[in-house]
């Protein structure tokens, strides 16, 4: 059953930031979907909990250069 993590995410200025983000969060195993917006500084991850966390998550995305602020 997957689940849905909604995180705010800050640094994304552009729709390129947005695909970065995206590309980043696939690359988590386990993870189904990932929708970002730059205007709502949100990121949006659906997920198995079986393979992923919300941990490799936002190490996902900070090691493409976001901060996640909650
Ligand atoms: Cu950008």
């Amino acid at each position: 059953m997957a689940e849905e993590l909604t995180l705010k995410v800050t640094g994304m200025t552009c729709g390129g930031c947005e695909s970065a983000v995206r590309r980043a969060v696939s690359m988590v195993g386990g993870v189904s979907d990932v929708m970002a917006s730059h205007r709502d500084d949100k990121v949006v991850v659906k997920y198995d909990p079986a393979k992923a966390d919300r941990a490799a998550i936002v190490h996902a995305i900070q090691n493409a250069g976001y901060a996640v602020a909650g």
